[in-house]
Order: structure tokens, then sequence, then C-alpha cells
């Protein structure tokens, strides 16, 4: 152990030794004889704020990532003080405080290590700008692993690599380019089977370093602002991200249609051409919800106007498109074109809602639409003008979701492609540097868009998509990778991103289908969908220079596929609509890494390509050319591969078959899996009959399926249904038991069950205690039922 009897470390400044405490409710400050002050705030049992003020002087507590109704309170909190330490105690923790220098231990009540500071806290003055670099460093064991922060593009484990984070327009970006475009300064550690997290809450430019330039040291810091961190206990990953989620907050329930099939494209334009597309869709029988205007749609790119040459009736060509199952979706990019007789730029000017240079001039760049001026969206004022801006699209042309990009911000022609630093932000009532509101300018104008969308669709529910983001840009919106590219690495890039974001609680998310930049071979595009129709947020976008990418483009065997798949996702809407359920209310990721799923098992802790989506599905992408299969590795518990119906065991590597139409995909054993018909588009048919497929187990295995309107707020008032279903199975019997929560009566009466592998000849069925009859048994080992109402319990024997 290094001991801080220096205050100085190559340059670093050290807190010196404690000389006092005080105690407010939940948080204990201590004071070093150097003015160092750390205040310990325990908001959970296992969860613990740490921040430090290097004079005593803490800045004002704001924050953008944190969901004001988090969860907070702890069963247990004991202070003690031995001759070194003083010792926090929760029902879950020990944490001491060194009283030589300050420096941080966390421990289970076992004694175990959790997480101990190397230096601990230290920083440098920055002498340019003024503030410090402050900086933390903490001891990492050997056989430790980092996992999280967000949308970095690199293998899922992080361990001996640096990141830092600065939204950034990243173009093609390609494996390990750092930073991409959004901020998530939260990881995951994991070491001698105990999961913890960090969050690390400063929006200023942050670094992180995973053991990469020490062997045993993790260290993360940050250009300016505060040392504040939140330290969150496991010891499952899934108690640390679903903390984490809960901290920084959830969406609301998006309407159904939004998990359906999306197709976008720089740009389809003219009316033409957009409807064409859409028209295709409905003659080519390929399922799709919402289509795309990408920035061509708008009159010499200036946000909330039209060019009527192109689109000359848009609230016409919307409702048509409505009328045939189509929402659509346009882009608003935050740069205003400095345009006299242009109202949004004329109405920002006299009200002064644009960015300023430090010296007073407003901040000007130049972005698609030209010379630009942009709103200051870290100030509330401007948000709700911005919010207002909405009106006419969403209310007026009946416009169903929006799109923003370009919101890093990116600016062309300037070195670093974003804003200078001195551009000065409001950043509400806290007035500072783009140095601190760089990461969260992109988070705030989707914060304003979402509650313009909100205030002119309701009662419909507003769908919203960004491109930046910073922790806590979940609440408002959903999200996408950016600029991929069409190549088989990015396919892997692709599948990573997602899990890492769904670690890092933002999942609701996707990434170009196919891939932006280039074009795809027909077999990569094939392997792509099959992966992306698994993802949170589906939908195909390419930048257009190098050809169509609709399903049809690349010739007759991949449009069958892509169709094959697409149906596949329409008839998961329930078992999906369900996982985002269990998101919101429990902040469970919704795409689920293998080393999330059981850690325990180090074979899972370099794996990188298979994932559960939901609880249930196991997925893994054929990434390469000319596969007809690949080996994977299938966690613990009992699988049934969805294709042939094999019986494999988990917690080993197997070869899988896949051929071009089929991707690597198995169903837990006991799973009770809701489906619907397919539907060209959400809500084109009445459900008369919910089918649910259900897999025969000798455990007990629980399901849920959560229903509502599928739009609107009913949902708020109790009008949804939650049906948990349990499976238990043994040799010769198994039981399927059903409760059932929530007022909302679902347009279904009856219910199919499918009921699949049952390893015996059926003797009798009884549902509720009565007698019933065996619809169907098909040769391929399924069982059918018919239920006509809300069972409660089915016992089905056999001989
Ligand atoms: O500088 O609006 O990532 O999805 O199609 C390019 C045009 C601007 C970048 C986005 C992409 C979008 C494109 N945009």
């Amino acid at each position: 152990m290094i001991t801080n009897t220096e205050l100085h470390y190559k340059g670093n400044l050290l807190p010196g030794a404690v000389i006092g405490y005080t105690k407010h409710v939940d948080t204990y400050t201590f004071s070093a004889e150097n003015h160092v002050v750390l205040k310990v705030q325990v908001l959970r049992d296992s969860m613990i704020r740490f921040r430090y003020a290097i004079d005593g002087n803490f800045e004002k507590d704001f924050s953008y990532a944190i969901n004001k109704n988090h969860t907070n309170g702890y069963n247990e909190l004991s202070f003690s003080e031995e001759t070194e330490n003083y010792i926090l105690t929760t029902s879950k923790l020990v944490i001491k405080i060194a009283k030589a220098d300050m420096r941080v231990g966390i421990y289970d009540l076992l004694g175990n290590t959790i997480l101990e500071d190397e230096l601990g806290f230290h920083w440098e003055e920055n002498m340019e700008f003024g503030g410090e670099y402050v900086k933390m460093s903490k001891f990492s064991p050997e056989g430790e692993n980092f996992y999280g922060l967000g949308d970095k593009p690199s293998h899922s484990n992080l361990k001996g690599k640096r990141f830092e984070n600065w939204n950034t327009d990243e173009y093609a970006f390609g494996k390990d380019r750092d930073p991409i475009y959004k901020t998530v300064p939260f990881y995951i550690g994991l070491h001698d089977k105990m999961s913890y997290g960090v969050f690390f809450d400063n929006t200023f430019k942050t670094h992180f370093d995973f053991a990469a330039e020490r062997r045993n040291v993790c260290s993360f810091w940050a250009d300016g602002g505060e040392m504040n961190y939140y330290f969150i206990y496991g010891p499952q990953m899934k108690d640390v991200v679903q903390a984490y989620t809960n901290l920084t907050g959830v969406p609301e329930m998006p309407p159904l249609w939004v998990l359906g099939y999306h197709q976008s494209k720089w740009s389809y334009y003219p009316e033409e051409k957009f409807v064409g597309i859409a028209n295709k869709f409905r003659e080519l029988q390929i399922p799709c919800d919402a289509i795309y205007l990408d920035i061509d749609y708008m009159e010499g790119f200036r946000c909330f106007t039209w060019n009527n040459e192109l689109f000359p009736d848009p609230k016409k060509m919307i409702e048509n498109l409505e009328k045939d199952g189509f929402k659509t979706v346009v882009i608003i990019d935050p740069g205003i074109k400095i345009d006299p007789e242009y109202p949004v730029y004329k109405e920002a000017l006299d009200k002064d809602y644009f960015c300023h240079r430090s010296d007073g001039p407003l901040m000007k760049g130049k972005v698609w639409p030209g010379e630009c001026n942009f709103p200051d969206f870290t100030k509330p004022e401007v948000r709700d003008w911005w919010r207002d801006l909405y009106k006419n699209l969403i209310e007026d042309l009946g416009v169903r979701g929006v799109w923003n990009d370009m919101n890093e911000p990116a600016v062309m022609e300037i070195p670093g492609k974003t804003f200078p630093l001195d551009v000065r932000h409001d950043y509400d009532g806290n007035p500072c540097s783009h140095r601190k509101a760089h990461n969260i300018y992109g988070m705030q104008m989707a914060r304003a868009s979402y509650h313009g969308v909100k205030k002119f669709a309701y009662p419909r529910r507003p769908f919203l998509i960004t491109r930046a983001a910073y922790s806590g840009t979940q609440r408002y919106t959903s999200s996408w990778t950016g600029d991929n590219v069409a190549s088989w690495e990015h396919l892997w890039l692709a599948n990573i991103q997602v899990q890492r974001l769904n670690l890092s609680g933002m999942g609701f998310t996707g990434v170009d289908i196919g891939g932006f930049a280039e074009q795809p071979t027909p077999e990569l595009f094939t392997r792509w969908i099959q992966l992306g129709v698994f993802h949170p947020f589906c939908r195909t976008h390419s930048s257009g220079h190098h050809g169509d990418q609709e399903p049809w483009s690349f010739g007759e065997e991949v449009l069958q596929v892509t169709r094959k798949f697409i149906e596949l996702r329409y008839t998961l809407l329930p078992y999906l609509y369900t996982m985002f359920w269990e998101y919101i209310t429990y902040g469970k990721p919704m795409i689920k890494p293998l080393y999330y799923v059981d850690q325990e098992d180090v074979q899972t802790h370099y794996r990188t390509d298979e994932f559960l989506c939901g609880d249930h599905l196991l997925v893994c992408p054929i990434l390469e050319p000319n596969a007809q299969g690949r080996r994977m590795y299938v966690p613990q518990g009992d699988w049934y591969n969805y294709w042939s119906g094999e019986h494999i065991v988990g917690g080993k590597e197997c070869y899988v078959e896949a051929p071009l139409d089929q991707i690597p995909l198995f169903v837990r054993a006991g799973a009770a899996i809701p489906r619907y018909p397919v539907q060209q588009y959400v809500g084109e048919k009445t459900i008369e009959e919910l089918q649910i497929d259900m897999y025969y187990t000798q455990s007990s295995v629980r399901s849920r399926i959560y229903t509502d309107k599928g739009d609107g707020y009913d949902y708020a008032k109790g009008r949804y249904s939650l049906r948990t279903i349990h499976l238990k199975g043994r040799e010769h019997d198994l039981v399927i038991s059903q409760h059932k929560d929530g007022e909302y009566d679902a347009s279904y009466r009856t219910f199919k069950l499918n009921i699949h592998h049952l390893p015996y000849a059926v003797k009798s069925v009884y549902i509720d205690n009565q007698k019933a009859e065996v619809v169907a048994s098909t040769k391929d080992h399924v069982t059918i039922l018919i239920v006509d109402k809300d069972f409660g319990e089915i016992h089905i024997t056999g001989k």
C-alpha cells in the first residue's frame, strides 16, 4: 500500500490527514487538515455517493443525469471509529475512511474487499481554465473485468483499455474508435464473483483507465468540475445495473408501433418516392410501421419548415400514410440557419436564445443549412420555446416521431468538429463554458424535443430518437449508434454496442441495419436484419450514396429471409412489449450479455456475441460470410433450439447450424412466449386469440405477459394486464399456473396454448379442475390446447 504521506504526487495534490467529521442525516462530512472535504452520502444500503471539494466549497448540487424520483433509503447505518479509520456500516457494506489520508475502502459484510482507493482522490490545478483536473484511482485486483460505459465500439470487456467521453460525430467510426457519440460515465467492475458499479457524474470530458496504464490500477478523471461519483454494490451485476438505471431513470412505455420495423434512408424524396417506398412494403407484404424523412424534406434545411416542391401537401401525405398504417418520423437538427427571413431564426435572435461566445458574439458554425446559430438548450426558457415549435409538425401535420441528429453538437469546418470551448451556456442557472456543457447539449435538445412531441401528441405517447446522449437521456428518448459502416466488423460492433448500452441504462436503442456508410452485400444485409429484429429499436437506415437499402434491394432470396425475420419480430411484439415493461418497471436491461446473465461462470467474461433478448430468448448472430453455422456458448440452463427443437443443456460451447435463413436462436425450457399473428403494421388486426408458446421444463420457470392499449395513458390508471405464468414440470406432469393483475380487457378472450416438447403422450388435461381435450398434437411435438377463459391452473398429465 502506498500511503499519502506527501501531499504531492507527481504534480498532483492529495488530501491530508482527516481532522474531524460531522453528520447530517444520511451524510458524513470528513475534513482534512489541508481543507479537502469529503462528503459520503448513504443513498441506499448498497449505493454510496462520494463528493470531494479541495477547499471545502462544494458546487451547487445539480445534475442532469439523476432521476428525481430515484429510490432512496437504507435499512441500517452505523458509525464507528477505530485507530486508523472511520467506519460506516450499512446492511450491505462497510466503508472505511482512513484518518491518515482520507482514502476510502469498501468491503462487504464478510470483510471481502470490493473497491479500495489506490491514491484515491487527487487533483491537479488547471492553469488554463481554472478549477482542477479531478482524479480518482482505485486498486484493481488480478482477474478483475470491466463492462459498460455506453456506446464504446470495443470488445465488451474493457480491461486493459483507456477511454474518454466527449460526444463526437464520428462518421464511419471503426473498432476501438474513441470517443464517439455518447457519454455514459458508468462502468461495472467484476472480480471474485462480485460486481459493483461506479457512476462518475461529471459532464466535463471524462477519462477512464481500466488497468491500462498500470496493471493493478483503475482510474477515472475529468477535465474540470467535481469529483462526484456513486458507488453501487451488486454483488450480482443485475443489481448494479438495476440500481444505476433507477438512479438515472427510464423512459415511459413507447407506443407499441415503435417496436415494429422502421425504414429510413438519407433521403426519401420527393413525395412520390417516399410514398412509393411505403406502398412497396404493403405490396410485398413486409411488415413496417414507420418511415423516416431525413433533412431534405425541409426548405433549405431550415428546421420546422417543408420544401413545398418536394412535399406539396405534407398533412395529406402523412394522413394517407397513416391510413395505411405508416407513421411518419422526421429529423430535426440543432443548427438554425442564419436567415433574417426565417421566423424561427428571427425569434431566437430577438429573444437571445442562441449560444454566445465568451466575448459576446453568437456561436456561429456551418452545418447542413450553411451558417447557423445554435439554441442554448441548457436554458429552461429555450427548451420551452423549442418544445412549442413542434406544434405544427405534431399537432397540425400528424408527424408521429422526431429524430434528433447532429446534437453532439456537430459543426463542420471547425477544428474539433464541435463548438469551441469558450462558448457559453446557461446550464439551468449555473452559467458555464462548453467544456462543461458539451456532453449534455444533445441530451437537453432531445429533452426539449421530447416535451414538444409529448405535449402535441397527447393523449398519444411520444416517440423520439437521438444520436448524442449523456447518462439519463433514456428518460426522454431512444437512440441509435450513429454512422456505422456496412461491414462484417460493424455487425460485430452493432451487437456489442447494443448490449453495452443496455447495461448502461440506455437500452432502448438500435443500429442502422445494414450499415449507414457503404453498401452491404446481400448476405451481410441478411445476417444484419436477423440480428436487428432482436434489438429494442429496429430500423434500417443508410446514407443512400451507394444504392438502395430496402428489404427488396438485394434480390428475391434476401427479400424472403428479411420478410421472415421481420414477421418473426411482429409475432414477438407482445414479448418485446413485456420486456420493455420490465425494463421501465424494474430497470432490467432488455438485452442481456452472457456475463450479465451468469457472472459466476468465467466462460462468460470475455464473450461478446451471445445475448438474451428478454428473459427467454438466446440469440447469437452469424458474423462471417459463407457461414452455415457457428460455435457459440450456451449458458447454464435448459434450452431448445428454436428451429430444430433440439434440447440442449447449457454451460458449454457447441456448434449450431444456421443456413442463410436462420440465426442461432434458443428458447428457454419453461418459457411462456406470447405471440401475435403477423400484421403488416401494429393494429392492423384485432387480436382475437392470444397464442402462447410454452416449452416443457422439468423445473419451474416464470414468465410475464404485459399488455395495455398500446398507446395513450390509460395504463397509468390501472388499465393494463399483467399475466404471470408459471410452468412447473415433472416426468409425467406439467402444471401451468397463471396469475393476472390489472384491469385492462384485452381484445382476446381465448388462448391458444402451443405446448412444445412434452416428453410424454397426454393422458389427461384439466383446466381449473375441469377435464379438457387436446385440440391437436403435431408431429414436431406441439400439443395444442384452446382455452376460452382466463385460466388459473392447467394440469397436463401423461402416461
Ligand atoms: O452529416 O441527416 O447520423 O443518420 O442520415 C450527416 C443526414 C447528417 C448523420 C446521421 C445520419 C443522417 C445524416 N446525418
